[in-house]
This record gives C-alpha cells, sequence and structure tokens, in this order.
C-alpha cells in the first residue's frame, strides 16, 4: 500500500508573524506514531508542511491527514484534492474530534479522540477493502501505541530533532484547556511504561530531547521513575509541567539530575479569581515566585506562559504581568490571547453567553481575539497582547530578566543569550533554515544547555549541588 501521511501547515504560514524557527525547533510525533502501525512493506511517506513543500501530483491509496484548529481549511483542502484524484482520504486529531461534522464532509473516514488502537482498527478494514465513515476507540493505553517511526522524520530539518512522548494527556481539568474534549469518553492521562520510556530515550542519538508530554511531572511516581533511569545518561532536556509539581516533594530536582535544562510552566494568569473561574488549582503569587525560585537556583530556565482575556482581567493586565514576569526572572515568555476551542466548557460557556465573535478557524491562534472580553474591548486585548510581546523581549527587558539571577553569575548569562538568542536573531535563523545548517547550531544550543553553576537548592530537600558542566 502507498501511504501519505500530512501535516498541514496552518494558514498563517503566509502571514507576517510566521517563525520559521519556532517550527524548525523539533518535529511534531502525532502522525509518525501513527504510521508506527503500517507493515514493513508499505511505502510510506511523511510531510511536515510547515518546514517542507507538499507534492501535490501523486495518488496515494491512502492519505492521513491530522487537523488543528489553525490548519483545518488547509487540511480541508488537501482532503478535498486528494479525494478528487481518487484516493481514501482519513482526518484524525484535536479538531476532528471537537467537530466531527464539520470534517466529516472532507474526508472519506474520520478517527474521534486519541485514535491509536482506532487507526489500526481501520487500516485492518481498508485492508479488506471495507473502511468504515467512522472510528472512536474508548480503550487508551501505550500498549495501543506503536513505536515511533523515527525513520521517517527528515532530522536535518529540525533544530532538536528528538521529540518524544512518555504520557498523554494530564491529570488536571481546566476549563479552557483542549484536553477534556479531545479525551472525552476514555481515559484522559495515562504513561508510558518506565522501562520503554528509557529504551527509548537510549536509542536517540546525540544529547539533546524535547519531551512534548503536556505535563511530564503529571504521574510522579512514574516521573520519579523515569528521572531516576536517566540519571547518568549525560541527556539534556527541555518539557512541560505545572507550577504545584514543582513545589512538589523533590521530583524538580530529581528532573535536574537527569538533564533537565527548561522547562515551560503554565502561570496563566497572576489574578487568583480568574484560576477559580477556569476550574484551574490556585496558586498564590508566593507559590509562583517559590516555583520559579526553585528552577532558577537549580539552573533550570523558565518558559512561562500567560494567558490574557480572562474575565478579570481589565486593561491593566498587560504590563502588570510583563513587569512581574521579568521582576521574577523568567528565561522567555510566550502570552496567549485566551482562545475558547470548541468543545471545552469554556467554549460553551461563551456561546451560551453570547460573546463569540466568530467561527472563522484561522483566528483561533491564540493571537487573535475571537471573543468580546468582559473588561475591555476586543480591539484593546490584542494591542495590550501586542504591546506585552514586544516589551517583554526588548533589549532592556532581556538584561532585566537576566538581572534577577545576578546571584547566580552564570546562570543570569545563560538566561541572556539564550533569550536573545531565542527572539533577537530572526534574520539569522532563518538563514540557518534556508541552508539547511540547523545542525550546525544544534552544538552551541547545546553547550549553553550545559553550563550550569555549582548552587544550592530547594530548603526543603537535601540536595545541595549540581555538576558545573556534564
Ligand atoms: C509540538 C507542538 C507545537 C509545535 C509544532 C506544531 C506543528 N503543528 O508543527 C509548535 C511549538 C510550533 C506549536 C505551535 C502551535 N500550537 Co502547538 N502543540 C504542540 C504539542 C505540544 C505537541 C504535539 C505533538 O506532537 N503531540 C504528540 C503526538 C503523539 O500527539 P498528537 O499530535 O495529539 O497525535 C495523536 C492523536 O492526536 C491522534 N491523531 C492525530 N492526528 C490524527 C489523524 C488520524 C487520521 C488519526 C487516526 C489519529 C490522529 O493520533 C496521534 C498519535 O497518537 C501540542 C500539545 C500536545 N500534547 O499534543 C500543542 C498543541 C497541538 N498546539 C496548540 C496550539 C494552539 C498551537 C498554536 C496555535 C499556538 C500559537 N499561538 O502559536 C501554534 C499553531 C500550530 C499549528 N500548526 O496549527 C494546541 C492545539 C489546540 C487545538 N484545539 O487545535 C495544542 C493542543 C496545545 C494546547 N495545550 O492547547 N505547537
Ligand atoms: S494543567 Fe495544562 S495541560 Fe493540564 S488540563 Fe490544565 S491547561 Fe490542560
Amino acid at each position: 500500500m502507498r501511504a501519505k501521511f500530512i501535516l498541514p501547515a496552518l494558514v498563517e504560514a503566509k502571514s507576517p508573524s510566521w517563525r520559521p524557527i519556532k517550527y524548525s525547533l523539533f518535529p511534531p510525533l502525532g502522525l509518525a506514531t501513527l504510521a508506527g502501525h503500517m507493515r514493513p512493506d508499505d511505502e510510506v511517506e511523511l510531510v511536515n508542511e510547515h518546514v517542507e513543500a507538499v507534492r501535490l501530483d501523486d495518488i496515494p491509496d491512502l492519505v492521513v491527514i491530522q487537523v488543528y484548529i489553525t490548519n483545518a481549511y488547509r487540511a480541508y483542502a488537501l482532503a478535498d484534492h486528494y479525494r478528487t484524484r481518487g484516493s481514501h482520504v482519513i482526518l484524525g486529531g484535536l479538531h476532528v474530534t471537537a467537530l466531527p461534522q464539520e470534517a466529516g464532509r472532507h474526508a472519506d473516514s474520520i478517527v474521534i479522540g486519541p485514535g491509536d488502537l482506532a487507526f489500526s482498527q481501520f487500516l485492518e478494514d481498508f485492508r479488506r477493502g471495507r473502511p468504515r465513515r467512522l472510528y472512536f476507540s474508548p480503550r487508551r493505553s501505550f500498549e495501543h501505541i506503536a513505536d515511533v517511526r523515527r525513520d521517517l522524520i527528515k532530522r536535518e530539518l529540525y533544530l532538536v530533532p528528538n521529540s518524544l512522548v512518555v504520557s498523554r494527556g494530564c491529570p488536571h481539568h481546566c476549563d479552557f484547556c483542549y484536553k477534556e474534549a479531545f479525551y472525552l469518553g476514555g481515559r484522559s492521562f495515562y504513561t508510558q511504561r518506565v522501562d520503554r520510556a528509557l529504551a527509548e530515550i537510549e536509542s536517540l542519538p546525540g544529547r539533546h530531547l524535547y519531551f512534548l508530554d503536556d505535563h511530564l511531572l503529571g504521574h510522579p511516581y512514574f516521573a520519579s521513575q523515569l528521572f531516576e533511569g536517566m540519571r547518568g545518561m549525560g541527556r539534556l532536556f527541555q518539557a512541560a509541567a505545572t507550577v504545584d509539581s514543582v513545589l512538589r516533594g523533590d521530583l524538580i530536582e530529581k528532573a535536574a539530575e537527569a538533564g533537565l535544562r527548561s522547562l515551560f510552566v503554565g502561570f496563566e494568569t497572576l489574578n487568583g479569581a480568574n484560576l477559580k473561574e477556569a476550574n484551574k488549582r490556585q496558586h498564590s503569587l508566593r507559590d509562583y515566585r517559590n516555583a520559579i525560585r526553585r528552577l532558577s537556583a537549580l539552573g533550570v530556565m523558565i518558559n512561562a506562559s500567560f494567558v490574557f482575556g480572562m474575565d478579570r482581567d481589565d486593561p491593566q493586565v498587560f504590563q502588570r504581568t510583563v513587569d512581574w514576569a521579568l521582576e521574577a526572572g523568567v528565561t522567555t515568555a510566550t502570552f496567549h490571547i485566551l482562545t475558547p476551542y470548541p468543545g471545552t466548557h469554556l467554549y460553551r460557556q461563551l456561546k451560551t453567553e453570547g460573546r463569540l465573535l466568530t467561527d472563522n478557524w484561522d483566528m483561533y491562534n491564540t493571537r487573535e481575539v475571537v471573543f468580546r472580553p468582559r473588561h475591555m474591548s476586543a480591539a484593546a486585548l490584542k494591542a495590550g497582547y501586542d504591546q506585552a510581546y514586544r516589551s517583554f523581549y526588548r533589549w532592556g527587558s532581556i538584561v532585566r530578566s537576566s538581572m534577577a539571577h545576578m546571584d547566580r553569575p552564570t546562570h543570569a548569562l545563560r538566561q541572556f543569550c539564550y533569550t536573545a538568542g531565542w527572539k533577537k536573531f530572526e534574520p539569522l535563523w532563518n538563514a540557518v533554515i534556508k541552508l539547511k545548517q540547523l545542525g550546525a547550531a544544534r552544538p552551541l544550543l547545546e553547550a549553553l544547555l550545559m553550563t550550569r553553576q555549582k548552587v544550592a537548592t530547594h530548603s526543603s530537600t537535601s540536595r545541595h549541588c549540581v555538576p558545573v558542566k556534564r
């Protein structure tokens, strides 16, 4: 069988806010994982349109397309194209799960939910010549997830080619998160077996890993075993987790010893009432500061994520958040405009309140306002969001947040280089990508991440020193 797996590029690819380095950072894994269900004698092609062009003059037997909200229209156009040519088209992913009827108009088959077991059932039916229109399986575990077909990933197109996922979903239930809709009707958090996760890590070349898990510390026992197993492997890694998991026990120290060098943390908002209304576990600003202090003491850089436009936000929220983040010394910040994904509680609430402004999915990219905010105009929300980015990433701000770590000069310098390198050298990154030289930039990033200062760690734990360099 000839099968083509396509991750379509969001329409924004043609817009001025397109940042090629963001998409060349690491390979997404959805389709490479599904491709693991193909037989060795199948002819399989995998195309990530964010980093390479899709050929349209072929006629595969099967076309498998992953649909996010922001790439939905492009996904439908590709699906229509291949159906006209006679290929069987199957669509799946987050947006298909949220809006199966919409997606169904562009597909021969659709899959709802995580879909790994369902996809293998589809393949059986397809080979027998009797594919169904709709697939769904509530049975979910890593036993049904195939090994990632890494041979299909074009490593030279990415700065960190070793992305991996060792858990699916998250133990929390925030109202605005996509996961509530996606994992409906079955388990919404499950982990790989520790020995299999470690074997996968062992099999990856190079040092640097990028975990794509929503919450790598979500299952404390699993994470603790994983980090124990990774100790001494000489790896460096980046991952995502929540504030409370950073503050709990000594898991974060174990992560740092295993090679954690930068963590994406969803702070979301500085307003406790906003968190409460979003059903997100609440923290005080003191918790936030403690988490940041603890991570910095371990030499772990912080990518802080914030959401603007929640119901308690007013026009002061933007500068207040930026000032707080700079003063706290976070390394990079990702700002989002609150976005109600179809299928979530937030979407239903705003729809009931008549506050949705558009159902143009291209705009659901967290950079545009798609609902009527409560305490400011949509225009003020958009302007404040844009201003927050400008304000956080001006040279003076980069210096200011790095200076928050002057008690640890190595960490301060490393943070300065990392933030500036990520945001201030766009033309250079574009040239590196064009010249296909990302592999040459990798050792620089690794060297930066490896530099760590000998530091005292969190007072409640007994671990105190981390090596200067590994
Ligand atoms: C890596 C990543 C990125 C990367 C690369 C994305 C890319 N498209 O190239 C970067 C950083 C660039 C990025 C950017 C953005 N992202 Co992003 N990203 C992710 C992340 C962290 C991991 C994706 C991944 O590889 N997962 C691991 C694989 C194994 O899981 P999977 O992709 O879900 O695939 C499985 C199933 O979905 C299913 N499946 C998927 N497709 C299909 C198809 C068929 C036919 C079948 C049967 C099954 C199936 O089977 C797969 C294998 O198990 C996810 C969060 C997450 N945990 O998934 C967010 C996520 C996908 N991103 C999200 C968003 C909003 C964005 C941005 C809009 C943010 C922004 N403001 O810039 C942009 C736009 C991205 C786009 N292309 O549309 C949202 C999407 C929400 C939605 N409802 O669509 C997510 C879910 C994050 C979140 N928590 O909200 N992202
Ligand atoms: S903690 Fe993060 S990943 Fe988990 S449900 Fe909340 S927003 Fe989603």
